[in-house]
């Protein structure tokens, strides 16, 4: 495996309209969750990926399982459990692309996954661990310690840590976040991160601070997100402020993070540049918000190469 990761997935019901939920009657069925959707983009990326996982044994539980094996992401630690329903979100999407999330997960399947279910032969030959913050949010008493296990046995496999914060103020409170996510920081080697969780978690929004703090205590590649500005990268000696990648147009914001997590991954993996990963990073992260959907408009390699100008696109 290149990347494995573990996270709780949902059933996203999309809006068919914009403005508030209120006045909205249609919806369209997909599939959410931030970990899954960065499985997803490394997946089409070319990387071998598993998502460790629970589902309910339920209509839902067996449309997600089927779409995650569809995307060629390895569904052998995923289970699907009896009395836990899978969990669902309606999205909200305003004039502007923005939006809100109402979450329907307080009951998630995987708050039956168990530290004792989190072992040696799930990370055998693996190169990197993804982790997030939504996970813990999930299950506060609980996800914690499992994510600590995985740090273990992936460190013990001498295996990469790539965390992005993904602060979840409806799931948890700061002060939750804050003392759950910086237990997993020194163990940390990829931070990818926007400058309000970094804030939470250094307590700083200066870039510079950012990155002298995640030195200190060993993090090798800081990756700051700032969406329409662009993203920031420091590692070995370097810092990069890298240029925004102007999407064709914002249709839905959300997921945008997760590509460009999954883009920034793909670049550590191939021992790219910094500033080739950045752009490479970015470039995913405006693909994205061009289309509707957390996952949906995550490239393959080749789509991106064409993007960058790398491929030929031919039509017909
Ligand atoms: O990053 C996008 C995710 O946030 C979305 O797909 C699902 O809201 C979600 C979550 O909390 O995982």
């Amino acid at each position: 495996m290149d990347v494995i990761t573990i996270g709780d997935a949902m059933v996203s019901l999309n809006p068919h309209s914009k403005g508030p939920l209120r006045f909205v009657s249609n919806f369209e069925r997909k599939v959410g969750g931030a970990e899954l959707n960065v499985a997803i983009g490394c997946s089409r990326l070319g990387l071998k990926t598993k998502w460790v996982s629970r589902l309910g044994n339920d209509e839902f539980g067996r449309y997600i399982h089927n779409f995650v094996r569809g995307e060629g992401i390895d569904v052998s630690d995923v289970k699907l459990v009896e009395g836990y329903p899978t969990s669902v979100h309606f999205k909200e999407i305003l004039e502007d692309g923005s939006g809100r999330t109402f979450y329907y997960r307080s009951n998630s399947p995987t708050t039956t996954l168990t530290e004792e279910e989190i072992n040696e032969s799930l990370f055998t030959g693996g190169k990197l661990l993804h982790i997030t913050g939504v996970f813990p949010a999930v299950d506060k008493e609980k996800n914690v310690g499992v994510i600590k296990k995985a740090i273990a046995l992936a460190k013990q496999q001498n295996m990469l840590v790539s965390f992005d914060p993904n602060i979840r103020l409806k799931l948890w409170s700061r002060a939750e976040a804050k003392a759950a996510l910086t237990e997993f920081l020194p163990y940390v080697d990829v931070l990818l991160t926007g400058l309000d969780e970094a804030e939470l978690l250094f307590g700083t929004d200066d870039p510079q601070k950012v990155i002298e703090e995640s030195k200190k205590i060993g993090i090798s590649y800081v990756a700051i997100k700032q969406g329409e500005k662009g993203s920031i990268g420091y590692h070995q000696g370097k810092y990069i402020e890298s240029p925004p990648v102007p999407p064709k147009k914002v249709v839905d914001t959300v997921g945008a993070g997760d590509g460009y997590d999954a883009g920034f991954i793909y670049g550590v993996l191939q021992q790219w540049s910094l500033e080739k990963t950045l752009h490479f990073a970015n470039t995913i992260g405006s693909m994205v918000v061009s289309v509707s959907g957390d996952n949906e408009g995550l490239p393959y390699l080749d789509d991106i190469l064409v993007q960058l100008g790398e491929k030929e696109f031919v039509e017909r």
